[in-house]
């Protein structure tokens, strides 16, 4: 067993001042039992914790890290961005580059709004939308998560037709009643949705790629009719690709399967690690943002310096790379070796994968909705979680997150992380 001892005196330290010992509640190892360990530091595909312990990192600070930790160009543009200050709350000339760089890279963003989380840009844009259309319900999906604001904290209500059910403590139901949540992948329950609520459905909002209850795929043609019945219903289309939005491709999934929404929110890989989100989209839409327009946003730190700074690095180098190619070698490698894994361990897995964002479903089933992937085995898994940590593998501390791959992981990396799956999995 590797030793953690002063990962465990922080843990119960951290437990005595921050509710359950973490600032995220996926970090705190719930979901496959055991304790967080405490990073000291991270470079490339590496972390290291505060025992000395280094693992091969396929979490990459939940998508952001897509050159690896510590990329030296984004160390140095930070650096240098610090020298001048740290905030303004005024306009910054980094903040203009950086909407010109979103617009240029995705096309269907005609202007753009920054702000300092993926939580944000998908609240304000539920908010933008329902302005724009004067409507007040939405449609979200099980298992699509867009943040923490109130009326996307939601499940499914009775006959998922009607309205949403409060997903957390403190929302009230008078929030979540304007959310309708429907199963992914799901034709009929979009049209049956758009018929009981006519002229009531402001927009859709989705992962096109969902990576928030593992990673599965749309179907084919899927992502083609709810860019048609939006279009025809006046709702508005919103991709939620914080998570996919420059990962996937230069113009995240949107550019992938060739759809073009009205508005888009990104995160994570815009900040290069500092804290930054942003939503963008049609103009006619963008300008009834305030100052311009009757829906209010705004945001102290919204544009922030260091965070335009690391961010614009950060695309730059993605702009400048064969990124996208290593990407895919590099996912197509650890897909092929873990799906062989599996079969020599005779364990059922089905692999998901996209680009380099992935999922292991302990599961003989196809996985393309929450229903398929809460089918999978979580004890299987929570004993292949812990079986990678003592073989230097770090993945995500639950079944129901996507794994990511940064251009710092190498082919040794891969094998390494094939083997431990190798092993992992005998006698799961
Ligand atoms: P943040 O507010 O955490 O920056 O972004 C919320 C968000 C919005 N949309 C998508 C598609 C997301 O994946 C996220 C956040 N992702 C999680 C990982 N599953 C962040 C990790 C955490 O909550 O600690």
């Amino acid at each position: 067993m590797i030793s953690r001892a002063k990962s465990e005196a922080l843990f119960a330290e951290a437990l005595r001042f921050i509710p359950g010992g973490v600032n995220s509640p996926v970090r705190a190892f719930r979901a496959v039992g055991g304790q967080p360990f405490f990073v000291q530091r991270a470079k490339g595909a590496r972390v290291w914790d505060v025992d000395g312990n280094d693992y091969i990192d396929y979490v990459c600070t939940w998508g952001p890290a897509i050159h690896g930790h510590a990329f030296p160009k984004i160390i140095e543009a930070v650096k240098a961005a610090a020298e001048h200050g740290t905030s303004f709350g005024i306009p910054n000339p980094h903040e203009v580059t950086m909407a010109k760089l979103i617009c240029g890279l995705v096309p269907s963003v005609e202007k753009v709004r920054l702000c300092n989380s993926g939580t944000e840009a998908c609240m304000s844009a539920i908010r933008l939308a329902r302005g724009f259309t004067k409507r007040d319900k939405f449609i979200k999906f099980d298992g699509c998560y867009h943040g923490h604001a109130d009326c996307l904290l939601v499940k499914a209500g009775s006959g998922a037709l009607t309205f949403g059910n409060p997903d957390s403590a403190g929302v009230p139901a008078d929030t979540a009643k304007h959310t309708l949540v429907l199963p992914f992948n799901d034709v009929e329950a979009v049209k049956a949705a758009f018929l009981a609520n006519s002229d009531q459905i402001a927009a859709v909002i989705l992962e096109p790629v969902p990576g928030n209850a593992g990673l599965y795929l749309p179907k084919p043609g899927y992502l083609e009719f709810l860019r048609e019945i939006t279009r025809e219903e006046g709702a508005v289309l919103i991709f939620d690709e914080v998570m996919t939005g420059f990962r996937l491709a230069p113009g995240g999934a949107q550019e992938r399967f060739g759809i073009k929404p009205d508005l888009t929110c990104f995160g994570k890989i815009i900040g290069g690690g500092l804290p930054v989100g942003a939503f963008g989209g049609r103009a006619d839409i963008m300008d009834y943002l305030a100052p311009l327009g009757p829906v209010y946003q705004a945001g102290t730190l919204s544009g922030n310096p260091l965070a335009m700074a690391a961010g614009l690095a950060a695309l730059e180098e993605l702009k400048a790379g064969r990124t996208y190619a290593r990407l895919e070698e590099l996912g197509a490698a650890l897909e092929a070796g873990m799906k062989d894994a599996a079969k020599s361990a005779g364990v059922p897995v089905q692999f998901n994968r996209c680009g380099s964002m992935f999922c292991g479903y302990f599961t003989s089933e196809p996985v393309h909705s929450l229903a398929g992937a809460m089918k999978s085995d979580r004890e299987r898994f929570k004993k292949y979680f812990h079986g990678m940590l003592e073989a230097g593998v770090y993945l995500a501390p639950s079944q129901f997150e996507a794994g990511f791959i940064s251009t710092a992981h190498s082919a040794a990396d891969i094998e390494q992380t094939v083997r431990a799956a190798g092993k992992a999995m005998q006698g799961l």
